[in-house]
């Protein structure tokens, strides 16, 4: 008479393994994925560098900022007689001639897919009715001394939510990114309120206060060095 015997596992058994290959492959995985968002940060922080060094060749050629694309300007700058249409907008891609991923709108994407933003300062130091800086021959009519850009920049220390110092003043545009999330922190909550203040910060996700943006900003005296420099001023 044959005996049959079972050699087959248990459901522990087979549960078991389930679990350590699900704690195997979860420890693989995060280092990649760890490595994979700190290669799309670094990417964002080499657009918005790109975009600053841009935005100096443009205003050397120009003797002017360019004003920010609406998103319906299909990436050109929304410039009028008197300054701009608008002043908190999105990067002029085709005004700039930058190159990088595109929406239908041809507005620059940053590695998220979010539409990268500028802003440039409104500021009439010389009261003439013409913003300064985005204004053929703005600069130059308001004069070294008067010129001053009228946007701030500030920094979250990451000890309390509501902890910004003062990082930057006198700013004349402010590139910035969104990052990976929209959190609900004061910092980046700034950044989306287009008041002409912008914050920047070390990286966090904590969940009430996290910030995870990218800001790069144009201080006037980097731009009178590259004006001058250009012989655009004085
Ligand atoms: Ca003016
Ligand atoms: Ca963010």
């Amino acid at each position: 008479m044959k005996r049959y015997t079972c050699s087959g596992f248990t459901l522990l058994e087979v549960t078991f393994v389930l679990v350590i290959l699900g704690l195997l492959i979860g420890g693989l995985m995060r280092p990649l994925l760890n490595s994979r968002e700190q290669l799309m940060q670094s990417r964002a922080d080499l657009q918005l560098t790109n975009a600053r060094n841009a935005l100096l060749g443009f205003a050397a050629r120009n003797g002017r900022l360019p004003c920010p694309a609406s998103a319906d300007s299909a990436g050109t700058e929304t410039l009028n007689e008197i300054g701009c249409d608008i002043y908190q907008g999105f990067l002029p891609v085709v005004s700039l001639g930058l190159a990088g991923p595109l929406d239908a709108q041809i507005l620059l994407l940053d590695p998220w897919s979010k539409r990268i933003d500028y802003s440039v300062s409104s500021s009439d130091s010389d009261s003439n009715g013409m913003a300064d800086f985005p204004t053929s021959g703005g600069m130059r009519e308001a004069g070294l001394s008067r010129l001053q850009g009228d946007l701030k920049v500030f920094h979250w220390l990451g000890k309390d939510c509501s902890d910004l110092q003062l990082r930057a003043s006198h700013v004349v545009a402010v590139i910035y990114s969104d990052g990976k999330n929209t959190n609900a922190s004061n910092a980046e909550q700034l950044n989306r309120s287009n008041s002409g203040s912008y914050a920047t910060g070390a990286y966090s996700q904590s969940t009430d206060c996290g910030y995870d943006d990218h800001v790069q900003w144009l201080s006037d005296s980097a731009l009178f060095t590259q004006m001058l420099r250009a012989q655009q001023l004085p």
